[in-house]
């Protein structure tokens, strides 16, 4: 018999409203999957309001910062929701320590490949379970998943968390993005059901 302390079974309060658990992977967004003929070709742009803008290669976004990880749900605005995904990759607020902040900064656009972009504030860019990561379980991004770098923003709908990530903006504005401009919300909390701008 086990006494010990009672574990959260209870699946409503991890799975925001009208979600469903899937336990595979969907694969999931506009345009083509890129393909890299040589990574080393491959760079990641930081720049806008910022003091020291940025031009990182995979091997840097690799060796210059520690390799953190994150263990969290995420949750699509089409409705499934994936429990206990594990990332790998570089912690935002780590990041920034390499760039300092203008003040006046107060919005970042998440720039990807064939120019899809998202928007998302400091805040929630610099939320302690944000990621840049490299690795899923451990082991590199598949293509499909977003290799070599994406977003991982899990407190947010997972459109906001980037796959092919290319650049990083600093704004002072919120600019929508991709599905954005399309109607979806400009923050993306599930827990608010934020999905749509309109309604
Ligand atoms: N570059 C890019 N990133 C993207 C998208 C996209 O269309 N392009 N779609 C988003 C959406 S809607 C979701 S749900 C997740 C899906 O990630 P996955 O395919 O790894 O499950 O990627 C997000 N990141
Ligand atoms: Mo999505």
């Amino acid at each position: 018999m086990y006494f010990g302390k009672k574990r959260k079974t209870n699946l409503s309060d991890r799975v925001p409203p009208n979600q469903n658990v899937t336990t595979t992977f969907p694969v999931l967004h506009a345009g083509n999957v890129p393909y890299y003929e040589n990574i080393s070709k491959w760079n990641l742009q930081i720049y806008g309001l910022v003091e020291h803008p940025k031009l990182y290669s995979l091997d840097e976004m690799m060796s210059l910062f520690p390799q953190e990880e994150r263990t969290n749900d995420i949750h699509c605005v089409t409705g499934w929701s994936k429990l206990d995904t594990s990332w790998q990759g570089v912690s935002t607020r780590e990041l920034v320590k390499d760039i300092n902040i203008h003040p006046n900064a107060r919005y970042v656009i998440l720039h990807a490949e064939e120019g899809w972009t998202t928007n998302l504030s400091i805040e929630d860019f610099l939320k302690e379970s944000s990621l840049l990561a490299y690795s899923f379980n451990n082991e590199p991004l598949t293509p499909e998943h977003g290799y070599p770098l994406r977003g991982v923003f899990p407190h947010l709908y997972f459109w906001k968390s980037a796959k092919w990530l290319r650049g990083i903006q600093f704004t002072e504005h919120n600019h929508p993005g991709f599905w954005e401009r399309n109607g979806y919300h400009m923050e993306g909390d599930p827990w608010k059901e934020e999905r749509f701008s309109f309604d």
